[in-house]
């Protein structure tokens, strides 16, 4: 179809861009990392958010390798942050389903901080449940040869996939974020401030570490403190933004 060919030309012509929506630490609200999230400058729609494009592209044969392009960018780009911000900088990036799927993914991630002098321990990949559900390959074993680089797993949208409290003792995983649909519902429904809770209690007393997203009141972010987040994300504090002013928000050189 007509998509799928235009991000075959996207691939070639270029046409992706990042930006970096900080996550700020719940204890004084500094921001102390930031999410890699695409755009696509299409050359006749304009600026495409991910919603009119991820799942085409997560089909695609070129998926894997934008998720490296994804990767390598952002780690380049990163790296002056991390190296200088004064609370440090934690990089996430998104991992498309033919990433974790591709027997070159180790070695890619491997040479890419090789390439660009990122440093693994500051670099969170995340990955959704359903990426986790799909057969093929030992994807316990990746996630541990990820981690063997520093690497932290995030489990990405919790609680909105399948199986999702059997993928915590299955796979390796460091964090999980709490998906936005439930924060959206704080302080609305009563059921989703217990349900919140109950998600954030059993990702802590796990030993994991949890980040929400989509938070974008005061109420919001004082229940989610409340509970026990670690981190947070959202349009409360910033949408999604170029690099040059992530650098500003956490005071590091570019
Ligand atoms: O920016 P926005 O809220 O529209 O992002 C929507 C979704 O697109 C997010 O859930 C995010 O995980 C996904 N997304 C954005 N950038 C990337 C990327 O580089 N790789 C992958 N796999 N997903 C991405
Ligand atoms: O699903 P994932 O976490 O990878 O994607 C994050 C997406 O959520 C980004 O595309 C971002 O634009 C969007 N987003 C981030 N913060 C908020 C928020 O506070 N409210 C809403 N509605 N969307 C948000
Ligand atoms: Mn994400
Ligand atoms: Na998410």
């Amino acid at each position: 179809n007509t998509l799928a060919r235009e991000l075959v030309d996207a691939v070639e012509q270029q046409q992706f861009q990042l930006l970096y929506q900080p996550v700020v630490r719940i204890s004084d609200e500094a921001v102390i990392g930031g999410e890699a999230l695409m755009r696509w400058n299409h050359p006749v729609r304009g600026v495409l958010p991910p919603g009119a494009f991820i799942a085409a592209l997560d089909g695609s044969r070129q998926a894997a390798d934008v998720g490296y392009w994804v990767l390598e960018e952002a780690c380049r780009t990163a790296r002056p942050w991390a190296l200088t911000a004064p609370h440090g900088f934690r990089l996430s990036v998104n991992l498309f389903s033919g990433q974790l799927r591709d027997p070159r993914l180790v070695n890619r991630v491997r040479s890419i901080l090789e390439r660009t002098g990122f440093d693994g321990r500051n670099l969170d990949l995340e990955v959704t449940e359903n990426i986790l559900l799909a057969p093929g390959g030992d994807l316990a074993e990746t996630l541990q040869k990820l981690k063997l680089l520093g690497i932290a797993i995030v489990l990405d949208d919790f609680g909105t996939g399948y199986g999702s409290l059997n993928h915590l003792l299955q796979f390796p995983i460091d964090r999980i974020k709490v998906d936005r649909q439930f924060v959206r519902g704080l302080g609305e429904k009563v059921d989703y401030n217990t349900v919140t809770h109950a998600v954030v209690k059993l990702a802590v007393d796990l030993g994991l570490k949890v980040t929400a997203e989509g938070i974008e009141t005061e109420e919001q972010k004082n229940f989610l403190a409340l509970i026990g987040c670690n981190d947070l994300q959202g349009f409360h504090f910033s949408r999604p933004v170029a690099a040059a002013r992530i650098a500003e928000l956490i005071g590091a050189a570019e």
